[in-house]
């Protein structure tokens, strides 16, 4: 079942605990993260004399049970450091489920019972989920610069007609006009790449006249590219006034797809023998297309 998650801290380093309840909401099992909203700074609703808040939306499917996911999200609230006192109260981090079933249970109440009153979760949830209609009551709710969102992450790929990626480790095409397509929308920019990728790059260099970042929990160094250990890691170097792009491969993709604001797919005419593939592109809609003599760039955006 498709659930929208509302997420607030006010405590603490907001920003951080955001971005890590995010990265662990992806890990549930069974659970994928399908969008990301931006973060919004907010006056505390319902209390006085608590520090603004910054909230956020997710979307996410799940296999799980409503309650097994809750005790999900409260076992991440709890590793997050949440202790409950009181209700309302200042926290460090508070996961609610939004919206998405309907659901009347003593520890669950979905549509949450104050969804509708609240500005707070309403916008961030507006953003993710364009068909959602709510009146709003004007409530001080206001972007935070350097929300994830904020870097537009951009995916470029070359896929053949399945969306295969590579196979033992190697790309499945080398077309001229799609090298050259990719180098001049990348040059001067930044990319972003898994350790599988570089091993696909000229003599295992860094890529010319671009800001290389390597993504890797396991590779410590590379000469001439900055190294990063977790997509946390990452959102703490990016620059929200660059170009940035997640060059692949298929693992960096999953885990950066759910951020991301723009893909470019260059998709091959042709069915070749992948075993591994670009995520499926449900949560975008396809802006526009052109065609070549076996192949075609698309380029994808968020509704
Ligand atoms: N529970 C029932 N329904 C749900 C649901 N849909 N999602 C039960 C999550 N939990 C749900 O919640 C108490 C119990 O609610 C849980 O044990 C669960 O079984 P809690 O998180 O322990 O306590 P709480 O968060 O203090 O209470 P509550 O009623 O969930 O408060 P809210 O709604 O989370 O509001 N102002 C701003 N600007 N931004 C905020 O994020 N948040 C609050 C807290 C107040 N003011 C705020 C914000
Ligand atoms: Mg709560």
């Amino acid at each position: 079942m498709i659930l929208y998650l509302g997420l607030g801290a006010n405590l603490g380093e907001r920003e951080k605990t955001l971005r890590r309840a995010i990265e662990r909401i992806k890990k549930i099992p069974a659970t994928k993260l399908l969008r990301v909203s931006s973060f919004y700074e907010t006056e505390p609703w319902g209390v006085v004399g608590q520090p603004h808040y910054l909230n956020a939306a997710v979307k996410i499917f799940t296999e799980r049970e409503p309650l097994d996911l809750l005790d999900e999200l409260q076992r991440i609230e709890a590793e997050l450091g949440r202790v409950r006192r009181q209700r309302w109260e200042a926290r460090l981090i508070d996961i609610d489920v939004l919206f998405g079933a309907e659901i009347s249970h003593e520890r669950l109440t979905v549509p949450h019972k104050f969804l509708f009153d609240r500005d707070f979760a309403l916008i961030p949830l507006m953003e993710i989920f364009p068909t959602f209609k709510a009146k709003l009551h004007g409530d001080h709710v206001i972007h935070f610069a350097g929300s994830p969102t904020d870097f537009r992450l951009k995916l470029v790929a070359c896929v053949d007609k399945t969306f295969g990626l590579g196979h033992a480790g190697e790309l499945l095409f080398k077309i001229p006009a799609d090298l050259k397509n990719f180098r001049r929308l990348t040059l001067g920019h930044t990319i972003i790449f898994g350790r599988r990728t570089l091993e696909t790059f000229p003599k295992r260099q860094p890529l010319d006249g671009r800001r290389n970042i390597l993504l890797s929990r396991t590779q410590k160094n590379f000469s001439g590219a900055e190294v990063v250990c977790s997509v946390e890691e990452l959102f703490g170097v990016l620059d929200s006034a660059e170009e940035n792009f997640v060059i692949g491969g298929a693992e960096i993709f999953n885990e950066l797809i759910p951020y991301a604001a723009e893909i470019f797919l260059t998709v091959v005419d042709a069915q070749a023998d992948a075993d591994t593939f670009f995520p499926a592109v449900d949560e975008f809609i396809l802006r526009d297309v052109k065609n070549f003599d076996g192949f075609e760039f698309r380029r994808y955006t968020r509704g």
